[in-house]
């Protein structure tokens, strides 16, 4: 099978590998127990041993936190809790100096409400008042029936005008008006601001959200009463206009990377913001992955993922937009439960598993995303009390869920357990030491408890940790064109516990084998002689156990959470 590749451009952020840091819990360099940008300097040593290209900060600028800085109230200025401008200056120029690009989080689907833009809109500035959406109410009721995505009504009653303004998120984080020239304006003079400083592009924070559906009108309700008003607020018919005119008037004329975070997209739609020729995004952030363990109360749920519904994701994706447009590709992120615990097992298998799952993102075709400590293979925590959590997001929905009485609070801890945002905001785990060396003060969010085993200090000792093998397979996409640039194809999609591909480029074939159970499985696959092949990775050492070999097939033992990628040159 002859590859076609040629239509695919060849740019840096094809060939990088991304690391997420959340700067709140990174590192404390000044004993608040917040992380801050000092920390993250001590830390670019570290960065440059994992191998990484580049850093995607989560939100650093001016914020209130009501959402943990993507309640932005100054886009142009450094959160005081992390640091100062010449913190960021001297960041950027120590990571350039190691070779590291930096991207930063660009909120602008919301302001905070302390936002001087919001500030006058809410005095009935003229000039300012329609940055943002204001509306009449209904028989005292709000404007439509739209639910936001942390609970309650997307509307907000200000007492002082009557009117009621939108917010998608909390109401700290009311809507910006994107129809508005005047709105588009500032956020093109302020990214212009940020790429003249150096920094190398920007994620962009549920960027498809930034045109609604005009007119606002209500949302379907379902048989439980659920409103659908995501869908009207997301690909709505202005969003691609508007990000070319960013890319037009400032973007193109800065070699940068761009992924938009956009949650309910389609290969097509996709397609649309990250095509090769669109002069859109370079790639997006789609979550279809992130719902397969999805239950009646959404990501409030005990399920776990099938393994053939993984499958039939990732090739959907691989192959939908190959040749087209660029995946990004992510286990974590922080919204995110830890990976391990969620695809893996954090007990037994705990080490193999979270290099199974590394094996398996990282010889996929896209741009891949690492985040803080999953190339330690961290774990979700298991706080015994809602008190000990912080994320606004769990704490509504624990209190919209058990105060309505759908759901007990001991239940409602245990889908906290397995999927509140709080499991990938606890302190990076550095060593041994109290506050797992993250702080020398009791941190803003408790450590997980097992950082006294599961820290960098003891990985960075130990050549077969979870660290090394992340180390290992950035170095490796370095150096294969076939793990960049190969097409993907899935063998064996309707098997339970293996997740095998190939991907094949000019006339050389990579073969990936995981194990997702804590079984030894014998595994068939088409007649290959893998023994010819050249093992670039394995999670157990030496080589795989091939049983037998015919002219029909290779049978394979695959330990439990084995994982191995061998490549067959022609
Ligand atoms: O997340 C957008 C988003 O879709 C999330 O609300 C997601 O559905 C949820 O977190 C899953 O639990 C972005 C940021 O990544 C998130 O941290 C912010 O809270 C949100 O936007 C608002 O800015
Ligand atoms: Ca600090």
């Amino acid at each position: 099978m002859k590859t076609v590749t040629h239509d695919i451009p060849h740019a840096w952020w094809q060939q990088a590998v991304v690391y997420q840091i959340y700067p709140r819990s990174f590192m404390d360099s000044n004993r608040d127990g917040i992380g801050d940008l000092k920390g993250i300097l001590q830390k670019i040593d570290y960065l440059k041993e994992l191998g990484i290209d580049v850093i995607w900060l989560s939100p650093i600028f001016q914020s209130p936190n009501a959402d943990n800085g993507y309640d932005i109230s100054d886009y142009q200025d450094i959160m005081k809790e992390f640091g100062s401008m010449s913190d960021f200056d001297e960041l950027l120029e120590s990571a350039h100096q190691a070779g590291i690009k930096i991207l930063l989080d660009l909120v602008v689907n919301h302001t905070s409400n302390q936002h001087p833009w919001f500030i006058k809109s809410r005095e009935q500035d003229k000039h300012f008042r329609d940055y943002y959406f204001w509306r009449d109410g209904k028989d005292g009721a709000p404007p439509n029936n739209w639910t936001g995505v942390f609970g309650g009504s997307t509307w907000e009653l200000d007492q002082q005008t009557g009117q009621y303004y939108l917010h998608l998120f909390t109401p700290e984080q009311p809507d910006l008006n994107w129809e508005n020239p005047a709105v588009r304006k500032e956020i093109q003079e302020m990214v212009r601001f940020w790429l003249e400083k150096g920094v190398d592009g920007f994620r962009m924070d549920v960027i498809n959200c930034i045109s609604k559906t005009p007119g606002l009108p209500d949302g379907r309700v379902d048989a439980s009463g659920q409103v659908d008003s995501f869908s009207l607020c997301t690909n709505g018919p202005r969003v691609h206009e508007y990000l070319q005119e960013l890319y037009q008037t400032v973007l193109s004329q800065y070699d940068v990377m761009t992924v938009g975070e956009t949650p309910a997209v389609s290969i097509s739609d996709a397609v649309l913001y990250a095509g090769f020729d669109r002069q859109e995004l370079n790639m997006i952030f789609q979550f279809e992955h992130m719902e397969l363990d999805h239950g009646s109360f959404g990501k409030w749920s005990e399920k776990r993922f099938d393994l053939v519904d993984l499958k039939r994701c990732m090739e959907k994706w691989q192959t939908g937009l190959y040749g087209t447009a660029w995946n990004s590709l992510y286990w974590n992120n922080h919204d995110q439960p830890r990976a391990v615990s969620r695809f893996g097992n954090d007990q037994e298998y705990r080490t193999i598993s979270a290099k199974m799952l590394a094996i398996c993102l990282h010889m996929l075709q896209g741009t891949p995303y690492i985040y803080q400590g999953e190339e330690l293979g961290m774990t979700n925590a298991r706080f015994s009390s809602i008190d000990d959590y912080r994320d606004i997001e769990t704490l509504n929905a624990y209190r919209d869920l058990t105060e309505s009485g759908k759901v007990s609070s001991e239940q409602m801890l245990r889908y906290i357990h397995k999927a509140g945002r709080d499991n990938a905001r606890t302190p990076m785990q550095w060593n041994a030491d109290r506050y797992a060396g993250f702080s020398t003060v009791e941190p803003w969010i408790s450590p997980n408890e097992n950082y006294k085993t599961i820290n960098a200090q003891y990985q960075l000792a130990d050549k077969d940790s979870v660290f090394y093998c992340y180390q290992k397979l950035i170095q490796l996409r370095k150096q294969h064109h076939i793990i960049v640039y190969g097409s993907f194809h899935l063998i064996g999609e309707d098997h339970p516990q293996v997740f095998c591909y190939q991907r094949c480029y000019e006339d050389d074939k990579l073969w990936v084998v995981c194990n997702f159970c804590d079984e030894t499985v014998e595994y068939s696959i088409p007649p290959v002689d893998l023994t010819q092949g050249e093992l670039l990775i394995r999670n157990y050492n030496g080589m795989p156990t091939i049983t037998s070999q015919s002219g029909q097939n290779t049978l394979i033992r695959l330990l439990p959470y084995e994982a191995f990628a061998i490549l067959c040159t022609a």
